[in-house]
């Protein structure tokens, strides 16, 4: 053996050469992430259902196994509960999830190529991070003042669930009023609880994100503090309102892009477009901004902070994965995949996105159906059946996406309400019991592609 050999299994021992890369893992509330990473991982352990992915499917990866991540202080993302939870005898879904966790998972690999078998084994590290998609949106408060953020805020929030007890109330505001505590954590209480309601009735530009998942901040003053009129602007409401807005930025959001985003390598964001398609065209248009939000944070030539924070560094792939696609018979998977590519492409032209590859998908990281086909009024419906929450069995034809996503896309744009052609319904399945087999991790519907296009690479 060399002395360079001798050096690098040296450094290997120690861990200090391996590469790593940082998978980040992100979507709106109830996208799917827990599942994905738990689903993910369960199957690079276990590689039975991976053939597209191709260091599996050719034996590359030698082996893999879970390992402390290298972050003190970040929890870890709770994998063995939630593999438990989704394939065990009496399955559930995850429950949602409170904070930033992470997971490093560790790869032994063969390299390829003429040289590879002389290069002998390489541990490649993949270090995942779940974290909320809403506080990828707060990059947009950076830009603004108070008094900005707050004009368009109260500029979109009319008509909203839950937004018209606010708005009484600040019409109810003296423009003289003082400061004091306990009507300040009242309003901010009211426009909170406007933005739970907004945001579970499928908004998704509902800001501050930290006010919707406050963590161990609950109450604190960063936290309690509501958009105000121009009428107010010279009370000392206003004036305390307008600091803790500045807090909010510098104390919450910006340490997040320093400590957790910054050094991301390869982004996966989930979305839920069979949701949004159910909840209407407000809720796919407002989908379609915040994908072109989301973008925008990649994007190279972003805000001056932001690329004083990064430095050179930048998420090389970034893949929009349209979720829960087991709610649909494969015929329609195509349709999805179009779908979601169409939003992607638009989100790209809106953010003025250049740099990163990206993708887009229709996965399922967890199938809970099989196919079937129903025969309904002389027509033959391709359906799926699975377990419903209740324990109950059940065949559901959701209605026919459109061939053409524009068909969807475009009445979106326009403002309709509701869709012209009738309804697509959604239906919550339960996991399916006991899905695991010696060799194989969950089923799932293409996380094999979309692991390809995320780390197949470095592989
Ligand atoms: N059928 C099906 N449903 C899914 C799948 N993935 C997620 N779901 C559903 O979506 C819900 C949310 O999934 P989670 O993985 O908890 O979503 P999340 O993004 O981690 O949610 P938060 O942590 O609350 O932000 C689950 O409870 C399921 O009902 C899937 O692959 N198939
Ligand atoms: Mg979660």
């Amino acid at each position: 053996m060399g002395l360079t050999d001798t050096a690098d299994s040296l450094m290997r021992g120690l861990g200090l050469s391996d590469p790593v890369i940082r998978l980040g893992v992100t979507g709106l509330s109830r996208a799917g992430k827990t599942v994905f990473i738990t689903s993910l991982v369960a199957n690079l352990l276990d590689r039975g259902r991976m053939p597209g992915l191709r260091a599996a499917a050719d034996g590359t990866i030698r082996a893999a196994w879970l390992q402390p991540q290298p972050d003190d202080t970040v929890p870890r993302f709770d994998f063995e509960r939630h593999l438990a939870a989704l394939t065990g005898p009496d399955p559930h879904w995850p429950e949602g999830t409170r904070h930033v966790s992470q997971l490093r998972l560790s790869l032994r690999v063969q390299p390829r190529g003429l040289f590879g078998g002389l290069r002998g084994m390489q541990t490649l590290h993949l270090d995942i991070v779940d974290y909320p998609g809403e506080w990828l949106l707060d990059l947009r408060m950076m830009e603004l003042s108070f008094a900005q953020w707050s004009a368009q805020v109260l500029d979109r929030i009319g008509g909203r669930p839950g937004a018209q007890p606010f708005l009484d109330a600040l019409g109810r505001l003296d423009p003289q009023a003082g400061f004091d505590e306990p009507s300040a954590q009242r309003l901010a209480a009211s426009y909170t609880a406007h933005l739970h309601r907004a945001r579970d009735a499928g908004h998704a530009d509902t800001t501050p994100g930290r006010f919707l998942l406050p963590g161990e901040l609950e109450g604190s003053p960063a936290l309690t503090f509501a958009p105000l009129t121009e009428a107010q602007s010279a009370s000392p409401l206003y004036r305390e309102f307008r600091r803790r807005f500045d807090a909010y930025k510098s104390r919450v959001v910006r340490p997040f892009f320093r400590d957790h985003f910054a050094r991301i390598d390869r982004q996966v964001v989930l979305v839920d477009v069979l949701g949004a398609i159910h909840a209407g065209p407000p809720a796919v248009q407002d989908m379609r901004r915040a994908m072109a939000d989301i973008l925008s944070a990649f994007r190279p030539g972003r805000a001056g902070w932001l690329a004083q924070l990064l430095g050179t560094r930048r998420v090389e792939r970034i893949l929009f994965a349209a979720t829960k696609a087991d709610h649909l018979h494969h015929l329609q998977h195509p349709r999805l995949a179009a779908i979601v590519t169409a939003m992607l492409r638009e989100a790209r032209d809106r953010a003025d996105f250049q740099g990163a590859r990206t993708e887009g998908l229709a996965i399922a990281a967890l199938r809970t159906t099989t196919e079937e086909t129903i025969h309904q009024d002389g027509e033959d419906l391709p359906a799926v059946r699975g377990t419903l929450m209740d324990g109950r069995q059940a065949a559901f034809y959701p209605g026919e996406l459109p061939e053409n996503p524009a068909a969807l896309l475009a009445p979106a744009a326009e403002g309709a309400t509701r869709w012209l052609d009738g309804d697509y319904a959604v239906m919550n399945f339960a996991p399916a019991p006991d899905t695991l087999r010696p060799g194989d991790g969950p089923p799932h519907i293409r996380m094999d592609r979309a692991a390809e296009f995320l780390i197949g690479d470095r592989l």
